[in-house]
């Protein structure tokens, strides 16, 4: 129904479209949602983005009729688009808490990756397509990366090799399109792909006659090693939220006012670095441990703006964990992940938070399953739940003075050390915890963290390169993705921190601030799309 600018949306309500939403009134289409199977029956042209764990999904189609009326619509060779887990649906079935059935149109069973050879699951980041055969869609998209994130994939078999339109290369080839006729299914995410995607998205939403596939010119490679644009936002004292930067975690100018450094305006900045190419844009609420950020709308508000022009993964942190207010209303860690997620968030970062629940786990032994880590990796799947680690260097003398994991260190401390631990911080690394980043990391690897963002408060603002040894601790530690953080001042520190750790993506703040952004962004994986790229593999 409704005319060629129309396009019906498959929402089940599981979780969060608004992007697609946004990439797609970006284009100029207008969004008609499906609200009965009829509804499927009578798109022009319909997109259905999975979000949430497959089953659920199909709970939700089977009990409203949709299942039916999708297969019907699909079977029929009416302009389909699929993604992510509205690729997986159409499979037989998934071992994801199962096997659980699924529509079964294309023949294969959706599986896990298996992380035993070394690769870090779940594959988030961005990654090369290769194209198998006549894509449409997909029509020199062959060698360009797109964002990926997901646990489960399918896998190219002979019984569903007609429908494979390309795959990727992550530990195994997975299939990471389907098209038959005007039935098109993505595993990524185009409308989190920057440029690329949202010219997949267009020729869909065009639905274009597609020609003859061209030849393939660009090799596929590996996945890429991601460059994030951080913007450290709060409150200033007239009350503006701001994005902010410190020196080892001091905000304030050294003048006689001791103001917050103010460095401009979150929505606009976060806007110039995805033009620069940024693979992905983090805010971090930095006040959110004594501000309750549900009461602190103004960050909800930067999150709806940036997502309707930023078209890259976006994470907030701040403030994520129970709270009651003065009105003595309880609010669940829950439920602020969530309000941050309809927002436009596609992950949240957990710091303070994060590092009770590993104290707790560390001391019990016992998962309780209700840290706001396990609740919300639970709801949203762990792909969506980041750690945030502040850790501040200690040195010692002897392995033997201390109880957590230490490195040997290149230079020696102020008295001659050779060894140091990063002690874990909370509340913005004003108070030092009893426990050290190395054991954090494992711990909430285990309680369902999806990625470590590992800052060092000592190489906060310093410019003056990573913290090596801390990154190579950690990201040989854990086999989830980890974010180095916190020193970056020229682009050879980003090329440093991929050649010598396992660190999967670099985030820096000053060096984007001071505006040298477009030479460090243009090492990411967006940025290759106008020129070089310099940093890669894995
Ligand atoms: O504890 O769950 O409320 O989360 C608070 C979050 O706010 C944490 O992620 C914590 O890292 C962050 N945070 C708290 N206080 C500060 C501060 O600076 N005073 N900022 C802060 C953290 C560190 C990085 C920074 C990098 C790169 N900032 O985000 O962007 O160090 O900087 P550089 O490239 O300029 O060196 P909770």
């Amino acid at each position: 129904s409704g005319g060629d600018s129309v396009v019906t949306l498959l929402d089940y309500g599981a979780g969060n479209v608004r992007s697609v939403r946004n990439a797609i009134r970006y284009l100029g289409f207008d969004i008609k949602d499906v609200q009965c199977p009829e509804d499927i029956l009578n798109a022009n042209r319909l997109i259905f983005p999975g979000v949430g764990a497959f089953a659920a999904a199909m709970n939700v189609l089977n009990q409203k009729g949709m299942a039916e009326a999708l297969c019907t619509y699909i079977q029929s060779d009416r302009p389909f688009l699929g993604i992510c887990l509205g690729l997986q649906l159409l499979f037989e079935s998934s071992e994801e808490n199962g096997p659980v059935k699924g529509l079964g149109l294309v023949p294969g069973v959706v599986g896990r990756f298996d992380s035993s050879n070394g690769f870090r699951v779940p594959h988030i980041g961005w990654n090369a397509l290769k194209i198998e055969s006549n894509s449409g869609i997909l029509d020199d998209i062959g060698g360009r990366h797109v964002y990926f994130v997901h646990s489960y994939r399918a896998m190219p078999s002979n019984d569903n090799k007609d429908w494979i339109s390309s795959t990727c290369n992550y530990g195994d080839n997975f299939i990471a399109s389907i098209r038959r006729g005007n039935v098109h299914a993505v595993q990524f995410h185009p409308e989190k792909s920057g440029v690329v995607g949202l010219s997949i998205l267009r020729r869909f939403l065009q639905a274009k006659h597609y020609g003859v596939q061209r030849p393939i010119e660009r090799e596929a490679s590996k996945l890429a090693k991601r460059v994030i644009a951080c913007l450290d936002v709060r409150a200033n004292d007239r009350g503006d939220l701001v994005v902010t930067k410190g020196d080892q975690y001091d905000v304030r100018e050294h003048t006689k006012q001791n103001e917050v450094r103010n460095l401009g305006k979150p929505v606009e900045l976060a806007g110039q670095y995805y033009k620069d190419g940024a693979d992905e844009v983090s805010f971090l609420n930095i006040t959110g441990f004594r501000d309750f950020p549900l009461g602190d709308l103004p960050m909800l508000q930067v999150l709806r703006y940036t997502s309707e022009n930023v078209f890259v993964p976006l994470t907030v942190g701040g403030g994520i964990r129970d709270f009651t207010d003065g009105n003595g209303r309880h609010y669940t860690s829950l439920e602020v992940a969530s309000e941050y997620f309809r927002s436009g968030a596609d992950k949240v970062s957990i710091g303070s938070d994060a590092v009770y629940a590993a104290e707790e786990y560390l001391r019990t032994g016992v998962k309780t399953g209700k840290s706001s880590l396990e609740q919300i990796s639970r709801v949203y799947g762990n792909q969506a739940v980041v750690v945030s680690i502040d850790p501040r260097k200690v040195y010692v003398k002897n392995l033997d003075d201390i109880e957590f994991k230490a490195v040997r260190v290149k230079v020696p401390g102020p008295n001659g050390e050779e060894y140091a631990w990063y002690q874990c911080t909370v509340n913005g690394g004003r108070e030092g915890r009893p426990i050290g980043a190395y054991e954090l990391a494992k711990a909430v690897e285990e309680l369902g963290a999806g990625e470590i963002l590992l800052n060092c408060i000592d190489c906060d603002g310093q410019g003056k390169g990573f913290d090596i040894d801390l990154i190579k601790l950690i990201s040989d530690a854990v086999s989830i993705p980890v974010i180095a953080s916190s020193g970056a001042g020229a682009v050879e520190h980003f090329s440093e921190v991929f050649r010598e750790t396992n660190a999967s993506a670099a985030l820096a703040a000053g060096i984007f601030h001071r505006k040298e952004v477009r030479r460090v962004i243009s090492t990411g994986t967006q940025g290759s799309i106008n020129g070089s790229h310099e940093v890669q593999g894995c």
